[in-house]
């Protein structure tokens, strides 16, 4: 079975949040972070990196959320072309790359976070979901983004009605509830 590493409230849940949307049985595997268990042995023969999440399907190990997403979109999520595989890794990057840092930089949020926002707000006039009438990882990298920005970074999206909408209608996927709703 597929296990997945994370801490008590880590970017393990994103993961997660896609695990259980594809319905993939999955081991979530809880470490100590407190106590530093993701910087030790054996977990850094998994990510010698020292972060979570990290997941282990059969064989296979990897890590960074973002391409996680990528590599359970491919393999059961029924992404195969690799157009359609490119596009995911663009909005993957961008959720978790150029909104993620633009959240996380003090210096920069008030200015970049707007105008990428606004973007968004354009973008999604005229889509349900960022790739288009389906729901897909992408949605679970800028989902996330949306939940954590509000909860860790001020984030309003009183100003962006269209993209507050759509980070709503995310939240309410139950997925996404069994996987965030206990906070
Ligand atoms: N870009 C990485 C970020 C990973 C990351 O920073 N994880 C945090 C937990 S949310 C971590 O492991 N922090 C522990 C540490 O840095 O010691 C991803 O999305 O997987």
């Amino acid at each position: 079975m597929l296990k997945l590493y994370g801490g008590a409230r880590s970017r393990a849940s994103v993961v997660k949040w896609y695990l259980e949307e594809l319905g993939v049985d999955y081991e979530f595997i809880l470490l100590d972070m407190q106590a530093g268990e993701h910087r030790q042995a054996p977990y850094t023969n998994i990510n010698p990196i020292g972060k979570v999440p990290a997941i282990v399907d059969g064989d296979f190990t990897l890590w960074e959320s973002g391409a996680i997403l990528g590599y359970l979109a491919a393999k059961y999520g029924g992404v195969s072309d690799i157009e359609t595989r490119a596009q995911l890794d663009q909005w993957i990057d961008f959720a978790n790359s150029t909104f993620g840092s633009a959240l996380a930089m003090e210096a920069v949020r008030e200015t970049a976070v707007p105008r990428l926002l606004d973007s968004l707000e354009t973008i999604l006039s005229d889509r349900d979901f960022l790739m288009g009438s389906d729901f897909s990882a992408a949605d679970v990298a800028l989902g996330a983004m949306l939940y954590y920005g509000p909860l860790m970074f001020g984030l309003s999206l009183e100003q962006h009605p269209i993209v507050a909408q759509y980070a709503q209608t995310l939240q309410a996927r139950s997925a996404f509830q069994t996987t965030f709703g206990d906070r």
